[in-house]
Formats: structure tokens, sequence, C-alpha cells
């Protein structure tokens, strides 16, 4: 028999009793009193909790990890950029599974900070720099643009407005990027041909342990392995970025990996920054229904069972402290529930404040186009589910808050 068509809930009047975990609550009932307590007890625990309920397991690093440079320009962007192309070979030999690496640097004398993130359509899709290389991988079909699964010279560019390359160099920073499709392709038997199948053997983790969202995840980690690298970059201050399914991803690589300097969740909504308890827009049962190689099969217990998940996204926020933290929104992206993902933020923030650490420093949700926030930065801006200048405006005033002090 059909299912029944999935009706998302937009009304606050209809949204069902809820009770949150609290972050700052031991298992026993015994709360989190110190900062200490917080890092060696509290985080621990509740980043397994992920682990088990949600993302999956999340494995090391492979024996071998090796860049190979493919092309390097000191005058990309009309001069004022150096644009550098690598592949990351997860091992030895040609034929290892690996990824490729897009980076641009300001051109500074000292290592410049970088934000880092995945994209969705190969490194061409970040810019209209004719110097990128056409990635070869699987794509979704689109347009003129992915034809047969496989980019075309139209591809170029085609998520430019998304990327800000250059006003990130003018302000001083360098952005690193990788096609999430490197690690595994986003469909249904994609983990066939990606990381979670070729890697298996030596990561010792079967497929089905972790998930697609975590292979995403993993590849982020891997970036930082190599950015650490790179005498160019200043690894200690990568700011790692991601929208929606890619800001789900982000969030996890952030709450497990803690060399990442700062967090940004772009509309990542279920899954990412949005309580789901709130059933507000998209709920567990729908992503699951959706997506269900996203996440580890124990998730699927909890289609709307919301209330036995000893997880809620607030605690994914709060694997970030006492890092900085921004969460942002857009007005009309209601199915990712804006409101959701600011209660998320609010939730974590005891976490900031046990380490002495100011974080939205408000109450109540702000009005859109006015953001807020200390180490969690918030906004709700006009407009649709994106990432616009205004977006980026906000990360590069937060991160320059936070990184760039006189
Ligand atoms: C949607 C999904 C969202 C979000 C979005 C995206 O179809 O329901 O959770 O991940 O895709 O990645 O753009």
């Amino acid at each position: 028999m059909a299912q029944p068509a999935f009706k998302p809930n937009y009304d606050e009047n209809k949204m069902p009793a809820y009770t949150l975990p609290n972050v700052l609550q031991l298992p026993g009932g015994q709360p989190v009193t110190s900062a200490k307590q917080w890092s060696t007890v509290q985080r621990p625990a509740i980043l397994q909790l992920f682990k088990e309920h949600v993302y999956g397991q999340m494995p090391g690093k492979p024996r071998v990890i090796r860049s190979v440079v493919r092309s390097v320009d000191e005058q990309a962007l009309g001069g004022k950029a150096i644009r550098k192309q690598l592949t990351l070979f997860f091992g030895n030999g040609d034929d290892a599974p690996n990824m490729e690496i897009l980076l641009y640097l300001p051109k500074t004398t000292k290592p410049a900070p970088v934000f880092a993130g995945l994209n969705f359509f190969g490194n061409h899709c970040v810019s209209n720099d004719p110097g990128i290389l056409l990635s070869t991988r699987w794509l979704p079909n689109r347009n003129e643009q992915v034809v047969t699964n496989r980019a075309t010279e139209k591809a170029r560019g085609m998520q430019a407005s998304r990327w800000e390359v250059e006003e990130l160099i003018a302000h001083g920073y360098g952005t690193a990027t990788v096609y999430y499709g490197d690690l595994e392709p986003d469909h249904a038997t994609g983990w066939q041909t990606g990381i979670r199948t070729t890697l298996k053997d030596e990561l010792h983790i079967a497929p089905e342990a972790w998930s697609a969202i975590g292979a995403w995840a993993w590849g982020l980690s891997r970036l930082m392995d190599y950015l650490e690298t790179d005498p160019a970059v200043d690894a200690k201050r990568v700011m790692l970025h991601g929208h929606s399914r890619l800001g789900k991803a982000a969030l996890w690589a952030g709450a497990n990996d803690e060399r990442f300097a700062m967090v940004i969740s772009n509309d990542s909504g279920e899954g990412g920054a949005a309580i789901a308890r709130r059933m507000f827009g998209e709920t567990v049962e729908r992503i699951n229904t959706s997506f269900p190689y996203w996440f580890v099969g124990k998730f699927k217990s909890y289609n709307q069972n919301e209330n036995a998940m000893p997880t809620d996204q607030h605690m994914l926020l709060a694997l970030v402290a006492p890092r900085p933290l921004y969460v942002a929104s857009a007005q009309d992206d209601q199915w990712a529930d804006p409101k959701g993902e600011f209660l998320g933020a609010k939730e974590a923030e005891p976490v900031w404040t046990l380490f002495g650490k100011k974080g939205l420093g408000v109450s109540a949700m702000p009005s859109v186009d006015q953001p807020v926030g200390q180490t969690i930065g918030y906004h709700i801006r006009t407009g649709g589910h994106d990432i616009t200048p205004y977006d980026w405006q906000q990360y590069i005033r937060f991160a320059d808050k936070h990184f760039r002090k006189p």
C-alpha cells in the first residue's frame, strides 16, 4: 500500500510536547559543574551517543596519506591569490582512494587563516576561474552542467555565488574545498564506490558501522591533515563551514575533530542544528526515508519516536564548545526549522558559560537580518535555503572578531 504523503508541520501551536536532554547532566543525573568535567567525562559521553545513535563510528587516518600537487598558480584571480590543486591519496599507488583539494590563499608572507568546506558539484563549481581542474567524478545530473553524471565545461562556477572566494581573499583569508562525492557519492548505493567500501579494510570498519555524513566529515578531517602540512596555512585558524547536508557534515566533523578552530552551520536543519523533537518541517522519519544512508541504521528506530533519543541536536552543537560556533538560518527555509536551529544554539549555550565564555547573549530569537552573539553567533536572514553574500559577511566578521584581534 502506498504511504500517505508526508505533510510537514509549520504550526508552532501543533508542536508535540517534549523534554530535551540537559547537556550539563551526567547519565547518573548529577550536574556537570566544571569545564574539566565537561571535557573529560560529558563531552566524550555525548560524542559516543551520536556515534551509536545517529552518524556512526568515526575511524582514524589511513596509514599512508600522500599529497600530490597537480597545479600551482601564483597569479590566480587576476594576480590577487595563489591557487593550489592537489590530490590527497589514502594509501600508496595511483589507484589508492583519494580526494581532490582546491586551495586559494591570499598573497601574504604569514601563514593564512583558511575557511574550509565541502562543495556540492566538484571543485570547479566554486569559481569561474578557468584554471580549476574539472572534476571527473560521479555528479548528480543537472541541466547542461552535469550530463550522464559527469561535469561539462558549463559546470564551471555553477555554485560560485555560494563561495565568495575573492571576498575572502580580500579579507586575508584562504579557502579550501573538496567535492563531497570524492568521499561518497550522494545516492543510495554511493557507499559501494565511496570510502566506506574502498577503505573498509584499511580503516578496519564495516560500511554500515558509519554513514555518508560520517564519510563526508571524515574527509574534512583529512583536509585538515593536509592543511597542517602546508606552511602557507595557519592550521590553528581553520574555520569549518557547510551548507545544508554539508552543514550537518561540518558539525559532525567539528564535533569529532577539535583541530577546527571554528564551525559554521549554514541552514543545516534536521540532523544539523535544528532540535529534532520539535518535528517542525523536516522530521527524523522524513530524513530517514529520503536519505537513509546519511545516518546509521539505529537512527531509524527514532522515526516518530524522537522523545526516545538519548540525543538532540543542541548536544551536537555543544560539542563545538568552547570554540566559536556560528549558526545561520533563512526566513523562507522553514523546512530546516529556523527557530529550531536558534533553539539548538540556545540550549547548547550553558557549555560555553561553563568555560567562562559568552554564548549568544540573547534569550529570544532575533528578528530577521539582526545578527547576534559572542562566541555563538546566530542570524536569520531574509530569503531562502542558500548561502548568500550576506551570510559570508557575517562569517567574515565573526572570524575577524575571534581570530584577527589586533
Ligand atoms: C534536503 C534535505 C535537507 C537538506 C537539503 C540540502 O532535501 O531534506 O535535510 O540536507 O536537502 O542538503 O540541500
